[in-house]
Order: C-alpha cells, then structure tokens, then sequence
C-alpha cells in the first residue's frame, strides 16, 4: 500500500486568499506521519509548485475568472495524479480550492476510466461557464469533466469529458443553484442531501450512493470530499460554509465506509483554509477535521 500527498497550494478557483495555506497547514500538523502510521508507504516530496503557471495577464473568459490559471494548474495536476496512479500510488491530493477537482478527476481517469466519483459537498460544483453566477470555477469542475459543458471553454480545451453522469454520486448538499438542480434532475445523478441523511441516516445514505455507482463494488472509487461538506461547527475554516451540514461522526463514516469497500483508490481533501478562522480553535478544528478525514479514509479503525 503506497501513497502519495500531492500537495496543491491553490485558490486561484474561488476569490478568498488563504486556501492556498491549507495544505502547507495540514502537512505542518503532521498529515505524512499519521498516514504512515497506519501502514502507508507515504511519499511527499513537496507542495506542488504553480506561481509559474500564472500568466501576467488573465482577463475573464466570458464570466469565467482566472481561466488561463486555472486551466494550466488543474492541467499539471491532472498530469501528476495520473503519474501517481499508473504508478500504482494512491494519490491524495490536498487543495487548495475545489477547481482542483478537474485535475484530479482527469488524472484518475486516465488510469481507471470507469472509476465513481463521490462529490461529498454542501455545493453541487456542476455549474456551467452560462449558468455560474460567480464567475469562481471552484463552483464548476463537475461541468466540465462530464461533458455538460463541452469543451468548457476556448481555455479549457484540454478537458476530455471522462464522467459519465451514472458515475457520479453527491452526498451532503445543501446549497445547490437553480441551474445546477436543473442539471442533476435532467441528467438522473445520484445526489444525497442533508434531507436525505436526516431522514434515512449517514449509513444507509452511503449505501444508497453506492448501489447507483458502483452496484456490485467493481469500479475504483474517487473521493472527493469539500470539508464545506462539514457543518461549520466542525469545519469553521473555509470559504464558504453553509450552515447545517455533516456532524463530524457523519463526515467520519463516509471515509471510513468507502475505506471498507477495498475500492477507494483516489482522494480529494479540499477548500481547507485556515486564515479565515475568527479564532485560533477554528483553524484547529477544521486541520484536525482535515487530518481525521485523511486517516479514517485510509484504514484508521475504532476498534
Ligand atoms: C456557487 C458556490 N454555487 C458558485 N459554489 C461553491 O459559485 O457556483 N462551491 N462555493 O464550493
Ligand atoms: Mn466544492
Ligand atoms: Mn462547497
Ligand atoms: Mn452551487
């Protein structure tokens, strides 16, 4: 069991500095050795390096902001993750904010093509360069792999669309825009919200997100998990968080659940951003959260 961190120091997605400072924090409090305790051959050799990526100039494309930044840094994250994967590694990329997810994505497909998604969020990040209000790409990268949006844009033509929409599932929505349900309705994708989970539990919600992507456990599964999943009780720190998400049990079992399927071969941990706590105890909670994530996700056990 090899891994690596892919480390990506990033917020250029969404408009709040700062988030580009979670993974540097998660890997400082200790992130390599956790891991390795649980038996991991853990490899890290370093953040991912992006400032020479950023163009002088990156006027918007149509609403889209930073898109040429954007575009080159989920492009070289996708072709490290990739490598990582066809080297029989298990990434886990840590951001940085959620546009990372393009890259991630494309870089798993490419050595598992039929692997699952599941997207756990408050947001449903399936915008469309039309239909985002923001402008941020952060509320984007789902568009973009599964082909809804297709090509993205003129800056984003390297995108292949790589996610069947059976593929994907959501756990823990509770912000979604009028496009975006529009999108999730038409397209048939599994999405679980906080609805669901208050009504039939964290445990029966995972295995209803498995049974619509991966029925009888033969596809490689890819989590990716926005700590904006977490209720800001438990995850303060972070760029847009949304009252009434996952308890920090809730969070736990998801990672812990799909550790158990022996198919979890990729994982996101992102939007982790310390400097927007109000008070040190914020940062510490949302790191730790970040860090019991991680360790649940890969074979932490309670007993
Ligand atoms: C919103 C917010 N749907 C947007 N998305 C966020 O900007 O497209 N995603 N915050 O994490
Ligand atoms: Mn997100
Ligand atoms: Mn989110
Ligand atoms: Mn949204």
């Amino acid at each position: 069991r090899s891994l690596s961190v892919v480390g990506c120091p990033f917020s250029g997605g969404q408009h709040r500095s700062g988030v580009d400072i979670g993974p540097t924090t998660l890997v400082e409090r200790g992130l390599i050795n956790e891991i390795r305790t649980l038996g991991w051959d853990v490899e890290f050799t370093g953040h991912q390096a992006f400032a020479h990526l950023k163009p002088a100039s990156d006027p918007d494309d149509g609403k889209l902001k930073n898109p040429r930044y954007v575009s080159s840094v989920t492009r070289a994250v996708a072709d490290t993750v990739g490598q990582v994967c066809k080297a029989g590694r298990f990434p886990l990329i840590i951001g940085g904010d959620h546009s990372l997810g393009i890259g991630t994505i494309v870089g798993v497909m490419q050595k598992y093509p039929d692997a699952c998604v599941i997207w756990v969020d408050a947001h449903a990040d399936i915008n469309t360069p039309e239909t985002t209000a923001s402008g941020n790409i952060h509320g984007c990268p789902l568009s973009f792999v599964t082909g809804l949006a297709n090509p993205p844009t003129e800056s984003f033509a390297w995108v292949p669309k790589c996610l069947d929409f059976s593929r994907l599932a959501y756990i823990g929505l509770r912000d979604v825009d009028f496009h975006e349900k529009q999108f999730i309705l038409e397209n048939n994708i599994a999405a679980f919200s906080m609805h669901h989970i208050d009504k039939y539990g964290i445990g029966k919600v995972v295995d209803m997100a498995l049974a619509r992507v991966n029925p009888d456990l033969s596809r490689p599964i890819h989590l990716s998990f926005d700590v904006d999943g977490m209720d800001p009780s438990v995850a303060p720190s972070t760029g847009t968080p949304v009252r009434g998400g996952l308890s920090w049990r809730e969070s736990m079992y998801i990672c812990e659940a799909l550790h158990e399927t022996g198919c979890l071969v990729a994982m996101d941990i992102m939007e982790v951003n310390p400097s927007l706590a109000n008070t040190p105890e914020e940062a510490e909670i949302t790191i730790s959260a970040g860090l019991s994530l991680a360790r649940c996700a890969l074979g932490d056990t309670l007993l």
